[in-house]
């Protein structure tokens, strides 16, 4: 692969269920071993309290940089697998999972089909997500223009707290 080929993209990890610390360090491991992807860097795990349906456990989320030359569509199915692989079963929009893979940006681009919306809809409203995608990227410009460090003034930790590397 060289370097001209390759889309820098983000991939956010969470789980809350079945050892989710585990599950997630699985996932990075998984994500360093696609095929025509290359983990250029993870961050620490992050404890947060959880969005959406409460009564659920706490959750565990990173975020990863990944270079690829996938098309989008094809890197969600390998995303969509591995969460698969991790017997995640889905019940509930925004229920308890033990995987849960999201394409949060692919390069510069903007995507917008019936499977795939990146930059990932949520995320700029989620501390889980801008906190540990700023650990690893902190000069990052999301596609719109707007600074990342410009999106964490907006977006305070709350209940997140970092646990590990
Ligand atoms: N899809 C569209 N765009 C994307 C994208 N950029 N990345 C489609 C991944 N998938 C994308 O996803 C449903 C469909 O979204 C997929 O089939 C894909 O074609 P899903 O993961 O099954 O649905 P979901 O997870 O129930 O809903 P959603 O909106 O993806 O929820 P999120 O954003 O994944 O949030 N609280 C804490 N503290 N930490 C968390 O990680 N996560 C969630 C789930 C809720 N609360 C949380 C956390
Ligand atoms: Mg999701």
């Amino acid at each position: 692969m060289t370097e001209m080929d390759l889309i820098r993209c983000f991939i956010g990890l969470g789980s809350n269920l079945e050892d989710p610390r585990a599950q997630v360090d699985q996932a990075l491991d998984e994500l360093a071993a696609l095929p025509d992807c290359e983990l250029v860097a993870r961050s620490s795990l992050y404890r947060s309290d959880p969005v959406g349906p409460a009564g659920q456990p706490d959750y565990i989320n990173a975020v990863a940089e990944l270079h690829t030359r996938l098309e989008a569509e094809t890197l969600l199915d390998r995303l969509q697998a591995l969460e698969q692989a991790h017997r995640r079963v889905r019940l509930e929009h925004w229920g308890p999972r033990t995987l849960d893979l999201d394409l949060l940006l692919y390069g510069n681009t903007t995507i917008d089909t019936p499977r795939l919306h990146v930059p990932h809809p949520w995320m700029r409203e989620r501390a889980f997500v801008l906190w540990p995608l700023a650990e690893i990227a902190p000069d990052l410009i999301l596609p719109d223009g707007c600074a990342l460090k410009q999106c964490l003034a907006y977006c305070p930790m709350g209940t997140l707290e970092r646990i590990s590397l």
